[in-house]
């Protein structure tokens, strides 16, 4: 214990000391660094080369990674578009942002967002494409600052959005004066849904590229899905690609931080919303010419909540104390590779309502509540309300899961097909704990929590969440979970009497 407290000590010191050395550093040099923070919707970390022999092309972002850090163990806190977007803005764990905690909601005005705060310390601020939702806020801007959306382009694939982000990018950097430090979101809205059905055979893809996880079965059709996918991935390096040719012509790359992720895993069943290793793992690369040490690979625990305060201390201003993660900067300073800081060896997840689809007697939207703590061997995941549908009820069409042709193919296996438990690993209710094995079971394909011999493991997993989640205040440890239940869902609602859509709330 003395030796953690001493370890705990100086490592504290040490953040202060950099803290400290970026005060002076900004007061000799009066131009601040800027940073650019690239962000795919629904990319999977293993779909970028730095994490494993990918089949989908992202030069950009290798080179990228290259240059400078690989985070290998980066997690989103809550693996779906608002809730975690609204983690990297506020710097706060999921459960701590009330409504913010799901998805579609009204952002409550208590909350700052890095972006507003570095505007008001005198940054330019923008984001293209996608920024923080869907949701509603009550601020001027989007929380993640001011709309680049001018600039279209004619889209190579019926799927891939008309934003021209480049362009937009190019814009925005047009705008800005000589000295003026900026801090733009470069957010694409790919490699989200829809797809061009097929778009892969136009860009000559073959079937045989594409990797199948395991808990899919091989065919043409979800083979073709995720070949599809693998076009919109592209699409978005290929952005990348672009916006840094911009900052490398107007010569500002060597001042520049650049961060690269995705908010969660790729738009398919058991993926995207959901509490497995490929939903959560989130890709995350950062690269400053000249200032990180190239080609390094860490190991640290890195989750959502420590951007915002990341970015603050990067720009030499202190965390907002609204902020609870913790900054990374040590880390990205640091000349080495492998554990850094001894403290960050597990993350904790969590989801609340993502969509809609569970009815309530009164007429509410019901949440699937889950916690989980992942670690460097284990994930283990309670799931807190077992008897409602994880991913939404059936008569309602699972609607937790986005439609898609590998989907529909599950969705339509025969209960008496030897492929049957492929549907069931994607929508079944799931018992109440679930415990793998990452390092030999890395999809998450065999639950360990119902052999004795892992029961002490589950019990000593549980007791350190919950004992982290109450001291960060979660509603749902503390027996107030029923009040994700209550806030309101601002997309379009479901009547579920007539299983009709209503129309969305205005704000
Ligand atoms: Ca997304």
């Amino acid at each position: 214990m003395y030796l953690k407290n001493q370890l705990k000590k100086i490592m504290f010191l040490g953040g202060v000391a950099l803290c400290s050395y970026y005060t002076q550093a900004a007061k000799k040099n009066p131009i601040k660094p800027n940073i650019l923070f690239c962000i795919a919707d629904d990319a999977s970390a293993k779909s970028f080369g730095t994490y494993g022999d990918s089949f989908i092309n992202t030069p950009a972002i290798d080179k990228l990674a290259k240059g400078g850090l690989t985070f290998e163990n980066a997690y989103n806190c809550n693996p779906k578009c608002a809730p975690a977007r609204a983690c990297i803005v506020t710097g706060k764990y999921s459960w701590q942002l009330k409504a913010a905690t799901n998805h579609w909601p009204m952002f409550p005005s208590e909350f700052k967002f890095y972006p507003h705060l570095l505007m008001e310390k005198g940054y330019k601020v923008g984001f293209t494409g996608k920024g923080w939702g869907p949701g509603s806020y009550a601020t001027k801007y989007n929380p993640a600052g001011p709309e680049y959306n001018k600039h279209k382009l004619k889209p190579p694939h019926k799927g891939i959005s008309n934003v021209d982000y480049a362009a937009n990018f190019e814009a925005f950097l047009s705008e800005k004066k000589k000295n003026e430090a900026f801090c733009f979101w470069l957010g694409t809205k790919e490699p989200h849904r829809f797809y061009e059905l097929d778009s892969w055979k136009k860009e000559g893809k073959k079937l045989t590229d594409a990797k199948v996880p395991p808990f899919y079965p091989d065919n043409v059709t979800v083979r073709g899905d995720i070949l599809d996918y693998a076009v919109e991935v592209e699409w978005f390096d290929s952005h990348v690609g672009k916006a840094i040719k911009s900052l490398e012509k107007r010569g500002l790359l060597e001042n520049t931080l650049v961060v690269i992720s995705s908010d969660h895993g790729m738009p398919f069943p058991r993926v995207k919303g959901q509490i497995y290793e490929e939903g959560f793992h989130v890709p995350l690369i950062a690269y400053w010419k000249g200032k990180i040490i190239k080609g390094r690979r860490v190991e640290d625990f890195v989750s959502f909540p420590d951007i915002a305060p990341t970015f603050m201390e990067i720009a030499g201003f202190k965390p907002d104390e609204q902020m609870t993660g913790k900054s990374f900067v040590d880390i990205l300073f640091s000349k080495k590779s492998g554990q850094i800081d001894a403290t960050r060896d597990h993350t904790l997840l969590g989801k609340e309502r993502h969509d809609i689809g569970r009815s309530n007697e009164d007429g509410t939207d019901l949440s699937y509540p889950v916690r989980a703590i992942r670690t460097k061997t284990y994930l283990y995941a309670h799931n807190i309300q077992p008897e409602r549908w994880p991913v939404g009820n059936p008569e309602y069409g699972f609607r937790n899961v986005d439609g898609s042709p590998t989907k529909t193919f599950l969705m339509n296996i025969d209960p008496y097909d030897k492929d049957y438990r492929f549907f069931e690993m994607s929508f079944a209710k799931r018992p109440e704990e679930e415990l793998y094995n990452i390092q030999k079971d890395p999809h998450c394909m065999v639950n360990l929590a119902t052999l004795p011999a892992y029961r002490n493991t589950c019990k000593e997993l549980r007791a350190q969440m919950e004992k982290e989640l109450i001291a960060q205040g979660d509603p749902r440890t503390l027996g107030n979970g029923e009040v994700f239940d209550h806030y309101q869902y601002y997309g379009k609602r479901l009547n579920y009497k007539t299983g009709e859509r209503m129309p969305a709330i205005e704000d």
